[in-house]
């Protein structure tokens, strides 16, 4: 078994949706190595079990009821709970190294290569290049390490509320300290328009390894159509269109099948979903709510007395009572 891992942090069901994509495309690109998901206790118990088809490690964090320092410093800064989860990577000692990828990253090609770098090595950020973004970084899992990055943050905040401005704090040579240690920007390419330099986007594109869908908009929350099996994206995405097409070819040949009406959020909606056919009106309008209530709430999926049965139920007696009015497509925030 190898002793490397790619490590990624799943806290809701519609992520685990990016984790799991994710997870096949480290595989479609022929990885020697091992892979990691750490969850947090808001990821369901069915979701958990398809993980654990892909990932050799499904890790449940759980920092609230830890008892070490991070559970303290959140008395004091509840601000910094997602950070600290992310954090928790470094926990993983059974691996000598690691490489961490967001769940809405995508890897396009083999990147093995990256466990011959030093910690910490990572990619510039976009907007400001003279911080890495921390959504792809080699590290080495330590206990140590960690204890020492919970420290520094109980006691310096992060200037950006996240886990990527107190990273760049705390491992702040970076920039100047080892040439090294900055990964080449293919590594990890921001999709979103804005922050693309488009004519280097098209001139590299066959170069790219890993794709990150940074910002709000995630390839889930885009509009796909269940017959023709293509996606729908925005002109902020059109030069990437390909790409994320390739993210849901990847969830319709290797995830659907595998999701149950009894995960939350998207996932259950997705579940669902009848590919190669017409959405029912039924099917339009819950995936349409699930992809508001994930726009509109962030990282929180609402399950229990919104489960699906119940919310089902009332979009069924909803479409019965009067004629459909069909939603406004609008890409993304519908
Ligand atoms: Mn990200």
């Amino acid at each position: 078994m190898s002793k490397f891992a790619w490590v990624t942090l799943t806290t809701n069901d519609t992520y685990s949706l990016g984790a799991l994509v994710l997870a096949h495309s480290l595989k479609r690109a022929g990885t020697a190595h091992q892979l990691a998901v750490l969850v947090t206790p808001t990821v369901s118990e069915a979701m958990r079990d398809r993980l654990k088809d892909v990932y050799n490690i499904v890790q449940e964090v759980n920092v609230l009821d830890s008892q070490d320092a991070a559970n303290l410093a959140l008395l004091s800064r509840p601000e910094l709970g997602v950070t600290f989860t992310k954090l928790h990577c470094w926990r993983l000692v059974q691996f000598e190294k690691c490489v961490f990828l967001d769940a809405d990253t995508l890897v396009l090609q083999n990147c093995d290569e990256l466990f011959e770098r030093e910690e910490l090595s990572a990619a510039p950020d976009v907007s400001w290049p003279d911080c890495f973004n921390s959504g792809v970084f080699v590290y080495k899992p330590s206990v140590e390490t960690f204890t020492q990055i919970t420290e520094f943050a109980i006691k310096n905040g992060s200037f950006d509320g996240g886990d990527q401005g107190l990273l760049n704090q705390y491992f702040a040579d970076w920039a100047t300290a080892d040439i090294k240690k900055h990964l080449p920007f293919v590594y990890n390419v921001t999709a979103y328009a804005s922050y693309c330099y488009l004519p280097a986007f098209k001139q590299f594109r066959d170069k790219i390894k890993i794709l990150h869908f940074a910002g709000k908009l995630k390839p889930w929350l885009l509009q796909f159509n269940s017959e023709t099996k293509q996606v729908s994206v925005s002109t902020d995405y059109a030069h990437a269109k390909d790409l994320i097409q390739l993210w849901w070819n990847i969830f319709c040949d290797k995830v659907h099948q595998s999701l149950s009406d009894n995960m939350a959020g998207l996932a259950g909606a997705l579940s669902q979903l009848q590919i190669g056919q017409q959405r029912s009106p039924e099917q339009e309008a819950y995936e349409n709510l699930m992809r508001r209530q994930c726009w509109e709430s962030g990282q929180i999926d609402y399950s229990g007395a919104d489960s699906f049965d119940n919310i089902w139920k009332k979009i069924s007696q909803t479409l019965e009572a009067k004629p459909v009015e069909k939603e406004a497509e609008q890409t993304g925030s519908s």
